[in-house]
């Protein structure tokens, strides 16, 4: 294949972040040349997401690729929060009139990359040793090798969506960069299994071992997760020590219905919080994982991936349509408007769950009295379900 030496964004990462920016720009006329790390297939075995907002779904729905979602995807309207031995269900729907839909982060990316080449659109896997070059002028470009060849892309703009350990947020001098960063005290380890779902929501259990998570990828695939230590490792956890665990932190009604089968994925991911500030530096654009990292405990990462890349494709086609900078100049500070929500709702979401190993007497009743309050006040549910199910763009 001849790669192409000049487009108008070059986009770096093809996680969600980058294929459906891609997707936005091409529907709208705008070239993109897209440069993952990786292989196809490597990204598409990566287990990650299962929570869609309503405005992900919409994002979708304009690039033509929620036919799938809306076929194989589960709607749910609420979710139950465990505590103290009962289960408290938090129905969205009554609450604030919204869903979201349960459909794995691994299924929006394999149609976004079918839709991608159905389109002729350029993604370029296996692209090594990007390295991005004179952002702040007016002609930017990005360097890599593939194949063993040296490459060289001139472009306009650089969407820097190559996650948390990618190169474009360390192309950002650090003297004009500030991060805000929180890291909690344990992981999440998940397993992906063949066996239905213990029920038809997803369970968000608080523990005094720790914290449970009963979600699921379809109904008849389940994706558990439990609170883990940070110096946890996968070989220390076998599946039946897996289970005997979640069972412990389950009610009674949720252990009866587990169907306990062999794990075909188990992970062990660190919850953590970052952001980076600004999004943007010169002719450089960050977009979801790349600028910031929520702890999965709101379903946040994948569905902030979505507002940033609608933010930065309005933006990007405003340029190119009406030659205007100001969707460009405004990107970071809106971007990080709805990013700071979430991040909030996350840390919130994530105190209120988990078993904090260290935590004081004191602590440990204000985190009841935070659950006692949440399902005792319809005003605190509205709070969770309207964050849960996204916030406006
Ligand atoms: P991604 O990390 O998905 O994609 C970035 C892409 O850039 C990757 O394909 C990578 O290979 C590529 N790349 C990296 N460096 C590069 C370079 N130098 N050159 C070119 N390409 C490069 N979110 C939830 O909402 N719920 C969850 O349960 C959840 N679980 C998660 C579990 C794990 C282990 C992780 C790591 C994240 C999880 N997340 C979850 C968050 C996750 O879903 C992210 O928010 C989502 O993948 C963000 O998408 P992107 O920004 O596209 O970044
Ligand atoms: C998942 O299904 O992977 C999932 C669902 C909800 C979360 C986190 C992960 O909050």
């Amino acid at each position: 294949m001849t790669l192409p030496k000049r487009t108008q964004v070059a986009i770096i990462g093809a996680g969600p972040a980058g294929l459906l920016l891609g997707q936005l720009l091409h529907k709208a006329g705008i070239d993109a040349v897209i440069l993952e790390l990786r292989s196809a297939e490597y990204v598409l075995g990566r287990i990650r997401a299962g929570v869609v907002e309503t405005g992900t779904v919409g994002l979708l729905e304009q690039v033509g690729c929620a036919e799938r979602l809306h076929r194989e995807g589960l709607v749910h309207e609420g979710i139950e929060i465990s505590f103290g031995g009962a289960r408290h269900r938090i129905n969205f729907q009554q609450l604030v009139g919204r869903s979201v839909i349960v459909y794995g982060q691994t299924e929006i990316t394999r149609d976004l990359m079918e839709a991608r080449a159905d389109c002729g659109g350029t993604t370029i896997y296996e692209a090594e040793d990007v390295v991005l070059h004179d952002v702040t002028s007016t002609r930017p470009y990005v360097t890599f090798r593939q194949a063993g060849m040296a490459h060289r892309l001139d472009c306009d703009f650089i969407a820097g969506c190559d996650g948390s350990h990618g190169v474009s947020r360390k192309s950002i001098p650090a003297d004009v960069q500030q991060v805000f960063e929180r890291t909690y005290p344990f992981g999440w380890l998940g397993i992906l299994v063949d066996k239905p779902p213990v029920s038809e929501e997803l369970i968000y259990a608080n523990h005094e071992r720790g914290f449970a998570l009963c979600s699921m990828r379809s109904h008849t695939r389940s994706r558990l997760y439990i609170q883990c230590a940070l110096d946890d490792k996968v070989e220390d956890w076998s599946d039946a020590r897996f289970y005997d665990e979640l069972c412990r932190r389950l009610d009674a009604t949720a252990v009866a219905r587990l169907e306990q089968g062999a794990s075909i994925e188990k992970s062990i991911a660190p919850l953590r919080s970052f952001v980076a500030e600004p999004m943007r530096y010169g002719q450089l654009f960050l977009a979801g994982d790349a600028a910031h990292i929520v702890p999965p405990t709101g379903a946040k990462g994948l569905n902030l991936a979505a507002s940033d890349v609608h933010y930065l494709s309005r933006a990007l086609i405003e340029f190119y349509d009406e030659k205007s900078r100001a969707g460009i100049d405004a990107y970071s500070a809106t971007a990080l408007a709805r990013v700071w929500k979430a991040v909030r709702f996350s840390w919130w979401m994530t105190s209120m769950l988990h078993h904090f190993p260290n935590s004081s007497g004191f602590e440990q009743r204000i985190q009841r009295t935070e659950l006692d309050y949440l399902v005792g006040s319809e005003h605190a549910l509205r709070s969770l379900a309207e964050n849960y199910v996204g916030l406006p763009y």
